[in-house]
């Protein structure tokens, strides 16, 4: 398939969110009407019946304004005074995990090879479960968008990138598009208690969401794209490994499913499927390194990484 349709957010100089699409390397204008958000155009296409990647299409030769020049923005996020943002603002992001092999099997590696305490075999029983392991990943302000930084808690000392497909869903559970997203992990926190995957997975910068909504339609097989992932550090590229989503262990609508199953779940909401890309468990991620994730299609994300400092106080115990 050729370049697919690319709905992306902006924020001019007054700090307004504008959403738009990509046409002929500029970038047209979808907004105004009630419309404010690439969520909102998400809902108004579903009000109207269209499709998408049509509905954006339609509507920006309706309005016939440009905003920018795509050139620069994948390069800075930058370009004609407008600053590039993550595609989606979601007030949810979901996730699930272990739904690849190598990675259930390299997380349960990394268990007997350092000691850890977790239990033996975690995370191979939770890919063969039924029920697919699903959470909760945070919300827009956790995340962050093209060139932001993306980061590590100060109380971990081996953070991992991961990079993944996702879902942005709709208000009906319909799949609307993708979006390139990094997992973010503390993994030495993960792996230290499964009653501490929380604190590994959700926190300042966690997060990372890519430039471009991709509507479900100009995907032709969401099964068979590649993902990659890179780090470099000091001016070298030091990670660069691949995954296949061929590898999914299940169809996306029971990934959907399971996430809406009796709960209460907003429009426009992320959900990543689990990565693919397995980086090597004795690497960690440090301040000043940038990470690439992509995914083929959908999009690239690049952040710098950052970590986060606070003065941690010496708490006693009670008893
Ligand atoms: O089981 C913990 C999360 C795993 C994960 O995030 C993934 O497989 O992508
Ligand atoms: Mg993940």
């Amino acid at each position: 398939m050729d370049q697919p349709v690319r709905l992306l957010q902006l924020v001019d100089t007054q700090g307004s969110l504008q959403p738009g699409v990509i046409l002929e390397s500029r970038v047209h204008a979808i907004g105004g009407d009630g419309v404010r958000s690439t969520i909102d155009a998400i809902l108004r296409s579903e009000e109207e019946n269209m499709d998408l990647a049509a509905w954006a299409l339609d509507r920006a030769r309706d309005r016939s304004e440009v905003l920018c020049n795509e050139a620069g923005l994948l390069e800075t996020g930058e370009s004609d005074g407008y600053r590039l943002v993550q595609a989606v603002l979601p007030d949810e992001i979901w996730a699930v995990g272990v739904s690849y092999r190598r990675q259930a099997l390299e997380h349960d590696l990394d268990i007997e090879r350092t000691g850890a305490a977790t239990a033996r075999g975690l995370y191979e029983r939770a890919y063969e479960a039924k029920r697919p392991e699903v959470f909760f990943k945070g919300t827009a302000s956790r995340s962050s968008g093209p060139f932001e930084p993306l980061c590590i808690r100060d109380d971990s000392k081996q953070t991992l990138p991961e990079a993944e497909l996702a879902l942005v869903i709709g208000s009906n559970q319909q799949i609307a598009g993708y979006v390139t997203v990094n997992d973010m992990t503390a993994w030495d926190i993960e792996k230290e208690s499964p009653l501490y995957l929380n604190q590994g997975k959700i926190y300042r910068g966690s997060c990372g969401v890519g430039p471009w909504l991709v509507p479900t339609s100009q995907v032709r097989d969401p099964y068979d794209l590649e993902c990659r992932c890179r780090v470099r550090r000091d001016g070298e590229w030091i990670i660069d490994h691949v995954g296949q989503t061929a590898g999914l262990l299940r169809t996306l609508d029971e990934l959907v499913y399971y996430l809406h199953r009796n709960n209460v779940i907003p429009p426009g909401t992320i959900l990543c499927t689990g990565t693919s890309v397995v980086i090597p468990h004795d690497f960690a991620l440090h301040d000043g390194d940038v990470v690439e994730v992509e995914v083929e299609h959908v999009g690239r994300l690049s952040n710098p990484i950052v970590e986060l400092v606070e003065e941690a106080p010496n708490f006693e115990r009670r008893l």
